[in-house]
Parts: C-alpha cells; structure tokens; sequence
C-alpha cells in the first residue's frame, strides 16, 4: 500500500497529481505543516524526518524529496509509461531533468525571492532564472513534453514552480503553451478538485 502524506497548497501537489496520473490506489494522510503566514504546526502523524510534505511510505520504505518520491513512483509503475525506465532510451535525461530541478530549479527561484540571485557565488553554482527559462525553451522547441511524445513526472516537476508563482513564468509562448498543456490534464484538475 502506498500512504501519501500530504497538504494541499504545497509541495506535495506535484506528488499527488503523479498518483492520479498513475491511477493507481493510495492512501492520504492530510498534514498539517507549519505556513509561511505562522500559521500551523508539525504534525505527529507525519513520519517526515523535518516534519515536511510531500512524504510516501511503501512496504515499509519512507522516501521524501520531491524528485525521489516521483522516481520511486514511476519505477514502481513502468507499464503506466509516465517516466522513462532504466534501460529505456531517455533515462539518462529523465533522471537530469528530475535532478536538475532539486539541484538547480529550486536554488534559483529561491536565491531569486532573496534578492540574491545575482550575487557571484549563486551564479557561478546555479547560474539563474534566464538560463533556467533558456534551457526548458530550447528543450520545448517542437516538442509537446520535455521527454518530447510522451508526458513524464518530469514534466509536473518542472512545471510546478510557475503553477504556484506565475509571475515567475518565463514570458515565450513555448514555455506557456507548455504550461497549459500540463495544467489541461485531467489529472491535475482532479488533484486540483480533490484539494
Ligand atoms: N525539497 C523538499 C521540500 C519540501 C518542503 O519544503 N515542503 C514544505 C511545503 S511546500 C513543507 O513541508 N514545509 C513545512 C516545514 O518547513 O516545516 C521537497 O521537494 O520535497
């Protein structure tokens, strides 16, 4: 049984929009988690090592981080073609791609909201917004997904930033026509419903 332990308006939404996306049965667990407004607090039921979404336990496996959890999820359910399998052509840039997010993605929206996204050393590790729009552009040019035919959890990853910040969106029709792709998903506007 997979538990998905979970808050809605959060992280965690990526996870469940894959678990809808994989159709496949799963347990939700509704966390509580401490908001940036103060509002809320840890939650007891949440097995999360620092109290955090998203979260998934499976046959006796707790995994977190977001990019890990949508790997665990898309290898344990090949048949469902949502992520590119080992041994597939393409594993090797589907595994980039998730890795990419955790690694660079995220530091730079972050680093960005700071204000220091252009100070030396975050540039010479992450480089910043206008490289990372630069690189999904190039990747989406004539192609539907980021796999290019198919749709993957790489896909909900690198898209998730732009569904909570907008405004962060990089302004080329590729990267827009991208994100409504992805939101028009029947998938999503379950997730969506259900939250
Ligand atoms: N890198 C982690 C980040 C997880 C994360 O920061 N989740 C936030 C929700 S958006 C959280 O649970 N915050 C509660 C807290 O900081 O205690 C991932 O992608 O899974």
């Amino acid at each position: 049984m997979l538990t998905f332990y979970h808050a809605p308006m959060s992280r965690s939404g990526r996870v469940h929009w894959l678990l809808r996306e994989l159709d496949v049965p799963f347990e939700t667990v509704r966390c509580d988690i401490p908001r940036q407004d103060g509002s809320g607090a840890r939650d007891p039921r949440n097995p999360h090592p620092d109290g955090k979404v998203p979260a998934l336990a499976h046959d006796g496996a707790l995994i977190t981080e977001s990019a890990a959890i949508l790997l665990y999820l898309t290898d344990l359910f090949p048949d469902r073609q949502l992520g590119i399998a080992t041994g597939e052509q393409g594993r090797g840039a589907y595994l980039t791609w998730l890795f990419w997010y955790g690694a660079v993605v995220e530091p730079v929206y972050i680093l960005d909201v700071l204000g220091v996204a252009d100070h030396p050393v975050a540039q010479a590790s992450f480089r910043g917004r206008d490289a990372v729009a630069a690189r999904l552009i190039a990747a989406l040019d004539g192609r539907e997904w980021l796999m290019g035919d198919r749709f993957t959890a790489a896909d909900i990853l690198l898209c998730s930033p732009y569904l909570y910040f907008p405004d962060a969106t990089p302004d080329h029709p590729t990267a827009r026509d991208w994100i409504r792709r992805c939101t028009a998903r029947e998938a999503y506007l379950t997730a969506m419903e259900h939250d």
